[in-house]
């Protein structure tokens, strides 16, 4: 009898769908179509058991739809350009490119193993000049559209790598990698106009049904509306042609509070006060030598020059407020100044403690008005509290009706607006880095910043760099910046940078409609397969990624390469859990940790010295902590759809599944037992059908499909396991076992496709199983035929019957009495009373 052997089989399939073109897409409008697509990788070189849990649960849902039906869309590509590639060049010599393209083959061996029903004619790579010729192309679009612009931005620079930072790799104010002290400088950098798009973006996810509802309240946050009141402080005395400070809140409320104005080190009257005093100067670079990013803000200390300017209160002209300039107010947002009301603001509060200016309550708790030391007074907005010095309304009331009414007061005495703000900032797309997508535009000396004509695109990056320097290579290669102007043809220079990567990945899953095609998108291609109906991927990118992607559909649309129904591209998301592992430690002889990898713990022991390990319980795999598992030893181990179905089972997808060897290897039992029945069972010759196990079978259907329907995995694979006991305990002929066996097979085709193509071979099923119809439960099997009654003897429970749904009367007192706990009960005699409540319980009195 033929043995459970995946390593023999599973490339043999693989090579069947292959051969037969399975997976291939192609648009059918006679069939409904559905696109799934996991968030494409970054090629690291590796495929880690993460990936595999993410692919498999896309591959389920493909392979399910295909056979209700669909014309199935399940692409894969690479998220290729990015630092990685050009640090390995850096640290290890080569070429990014060669880096890239390396790992990408070496990912694309690993993964194909795993059987995935991926479409591979679509594959492509964010940094093949096809791709990124046509970004170039929808860049241009854009720009002609108005939705990209240039202007001086604020940017962390590094003065050892000489490169702008993000804020992300910004780390305790120094370079990630040089450690240097990173500077803010002023760059004049490429944007996109996001933030046109602030409050589309956010009533837009009102219509999300299909994402999760965290996910939602982080974009929310995010874009972060919030409602506010500009107003103007005048000052005592003119300077440099400024007579006011305009300044943002959201708070205006507590006007009254108010001790103070603050105004950023980068605010237009900071400027001209540091043109002329050395100390403003000074004061403005430590500011500066911080980072921009609203977390190193938030840490750092609070940093305020007293500027001897004053400004008068608007309300009561006498009183006057001392003007600052302080490190924590950012220019762009709001109007880069403030009024700080120490006693509501802790940061306002510490401020004042330090620069001993005066703390002014405004409102006060109703019960307990005791206020806190050194703690603001910030209560929730719709809390009603006691206003002692409101601007308007009445004395009790609610942060929020106050500041309505604050803003409506200021709005009648002309001194100010009611405004909306987003916290959502344009996109800045300039890196000053190689490996990306070139910026296609020329600056002429009489002509400019001009675009790249769209006939002279691509522009490709060259391949001759070196990264012996630090900096852009673009900036020092010798030829490649030095061009014709598009527009008067005298010599110009190249834009040297390139676009942040996010912009890649901002529209791959257009791309993926029509991967091939001269121009970003092809509108049938598009219009048909767009939206993704399922997306699927990492928490962690809840926020950019899927924001950018949802402004670029927008874009898109506005230029013309996507339809209007597909301004928000993914119509449902699930963010799935992670794949963790245990952790295996042993002390050195300082008592420093010492990590051991899985496969070389057995028993809590080394296996090579017997030592005992400290094992820490399961955590997100890392390779510094070395409690990693290699898909491709799994593989070889015990085969791929071990490891496909292991990462679905256990766990529903949304939480982290823990990885044990031996949960993969009773998975792997399992499968062997599908797999042993399918033998016995091949030469079964037919049968009539066995009526329970059809009932089961059907039962069996109804779950797993709304299992899988429902991003249930793990239930459905629950229910596989029951159905597979259930066919091997049938009392019935073997025929009929083996119809139920082809089933199981459909059943579980999704989760471990080789073996079900396997089994359905051995038990005679036409063609391949991937191409059966899935299997429809009836609903008339579905119905339970028989009930299970409660018997109670006195009052206490002894026993059950089971007895036909539609069972009368007589036949269930007679069950009832020849029941073996009833029988002793009564010892012989006849019961007092027999109650049967019909469908629900029986009753028996002696
Ligand atoms: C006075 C006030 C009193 C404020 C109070 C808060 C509490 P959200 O709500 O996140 O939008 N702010 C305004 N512009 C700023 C800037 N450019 N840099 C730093 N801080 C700025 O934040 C709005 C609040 O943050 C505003 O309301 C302002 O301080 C401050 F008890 O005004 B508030
Ligand atoms: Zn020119």
């Amino acid at each position: 009898m033929s043995r459970y052997d995946p390593a023999a089989t599973e490339p043999r399939w693989q090579a069947a769908w292959d051969a037969a073109g399975t997976f291939r897409a192609t648009r059918d409008t006679s069939r409904p179509k559905y696109y799934v697509l996991e968030m494409f990788p970054y090629p690291s070189g590796r495929i880690h058991i993460g990936h595999v849990r993410n692919y498999t649960m896309g591959d389920v849902i493909a392979r399910y739809r295909r056979a209700t039906g669909h014309a199935v869309l399940h692409p894969m590509g690479w998220d290729a350009f990015g630092m990685p590639a050009e640090n390995a060049a850096i640290e290890r010599g080569g070429h990014p490119a060669d880096w890239t393209y390396g790992n990408i083959a070496d990912m694309r061996e690993q993964m194909k193993p795993l059987g995935f029903s991926i479409d591979w004619s679509r594959e492509f790579a964010t940094c093949d000049v096809e791709y990124y010729g046509q970004q170039q192309r929808l860049f241009l679009d854009m720009l002609d559209a108005g939705l990209v612009y240039r202007k001086a931005a604020t940017v962390n620079w590094d003065p050892v790598d000489m490169t702008v930072l993000a804020n992300e790799q910004v780390i305790e104010g120094k370079g990630w990698r040089s450690g240097a002290p990173v500077e803010r400088r002023e760059l004049t950098q490429w944007f996109f106009r996001i933030s046109d798009f602030s409050d589309e973006l956010l009533e837009a996810i009102d219509g999300l049904d299909g994402w999760p509802d965290k996910v939602k309240l982080m974009q929310r946050n995010w874009i972060g509306r919030s409602r506010g009141l500009q107003l103007n402080f005048s000052l005592t005395e003119e300077v440099h042609g400024h007579d006011r400070i305009e300044v943002f809140s959201t708070r205006p409320d507590t006007i009254r509070g108010a001790t103070f104005v603050a105004i950023s080190p980068d605010h237009p009257i900071a400027k001209a006060l540091e043109r002329e005093s050395e100390e403003v100067k000074a004061f403005c670079a430590e500011c500066r030598r911080l980072g921009t990013s609203e977390e190193a803000l938030e840490t750092a200390p609070k940093l305020g020059h007293d500027t001897g300017l004053r400004a008068r209160y608007p309300f009561d002209t006498n009183f006057e407020l001392p003007v600052y300039i302080a490190n924590f107010v950012l220019m762009d947002y709001g109007t880069g100044a403030i009024f700080g009301v120490p006693a509501h603001d802790q940061r306002d509060l510490d401020f004042a403690r330090k620069y001993e200016l005066p703390v002014i309550e405004t409102f006060e708790a109703v019960d307990d008005p005791a206020p806190v030391a050194d703690v603001a007074f910030v209560p929730p907005k719709d809390q009603t509290v006691r206003y002692t010095r409101a601007l308007s309304g009445p004395e009790i009331q609610t942060a929020n009706e106050a500041i309505e009414a604050a803003i409506a007061f200021c709005e009648e005495h002309g001194v100010g607006q009611g405004v909306t703000r987003f916290r959502l900032r344009d996109w800045g797309l300039s890196r000053q880095r190689y490996w990306g997508c070139p910026i296609p535009v020329v600056h002429c000396e009489t002509c400019g910043v001009v675009p790249e004509r769209r006939e002279n695109l691509p522009v490709e990056l060259p391949y001759d760099v070196s990264f012996d320097q630090p900096g852009n290579p673009l900036d020092r290669h010798p030829t490649w910046s030095r061009t014709a102007c598009p527009k008067c043809g005298a010599e110009a220079r190249r834009e040297t940078d390139t676009m942040d990567t996010f912009v890649d990945s901002s529209w791959y899953y257009a791309r993926f409609t029509s991967p091939r095609a001269e121009t970003p998108t092809e509108a049938e291609d598009a219009g048909y397969w767009m939206n993704v109906d399922q997306y699927i991927g990492g928490i962690e990118h809840a926020i950019l990624h899927l924001l950018y992607s949802r402004f670029f559909a927008r874009a898109m649309h506005a230029t013309g390469h996507l339809p209007a129904s597909a301004i928000e591209p993914f119509d449902a998301l699930f963010t799935q859990g992670m794949v963790t592992h245990e952790i295996y430690q042993t002390r050195d002889a300082q008592g420093r940790p010492v990590y051991h990898l899985p496969e070389d713990v057995e028993d809590g022991r080394l296996k090579a010295s017997g030592e005992t390990v400290e094992v820490i319980p399961s955590a997100k795999m890392s390779k510094s902590k070395k409690n990693v598992v290699d898909p491709a030893d799994i593989i070889r181990e015990h085969g791929a759809d071990t490891a496909r179905w292991f990462v679905l089972s256990d766990s529903p997808p949304e939480r982290d599944v823990e990885w044990t060897a031996a949960g993969a290897e009773a998975a792997h039992r399992h499968l062997a037992r599908v797999h042993r029945m399918a033998a016995e069972l091949a030469a079964a010759p037919d049968a009539a059908p066995d009526d329970a196990l059809e009932r089961a079978t059907h039962k069996a259907i109804r779950d797993v499909t709304l299992g899988i329907d429902s991003f249930g995995f793990n239930a459905a694979i629950a229910r596989l396991y029951e159905f597979t006991a259930t066919i091997s305990r049938a009392d019935a002929a073997p025929g009929a076992k083996r119809c139920a066996l082809k089933v199981l097979a459909q059943l579980m085709s999704p989760m471990t496709p080789h073996l079900a193509e396997e089994v359905w071979s051995m038990l005679g099923g036409r063609g391949l199983v991937a191409d059966a119809p899935w299997p429809v439960a009836d609903e008339a099997l579905l119905v339970e035929e028989t009930v299970t009654l409660p018997i109670q003897v006195n009052g206490k429970r002894r026993s059950e019957i089971v007895v036909a749904r539609d069972a009368d009367r007589a036949e269930v007192e007679a069950m009832t009495l020849a029941d073996d706990a009833v029988q002793k009960a009564l010892a012989g005699s006849a019961p007092k009373k027999l109650i049967v409540v019909p469908g629900r319980i029986v009753n028996v009195v002696v």
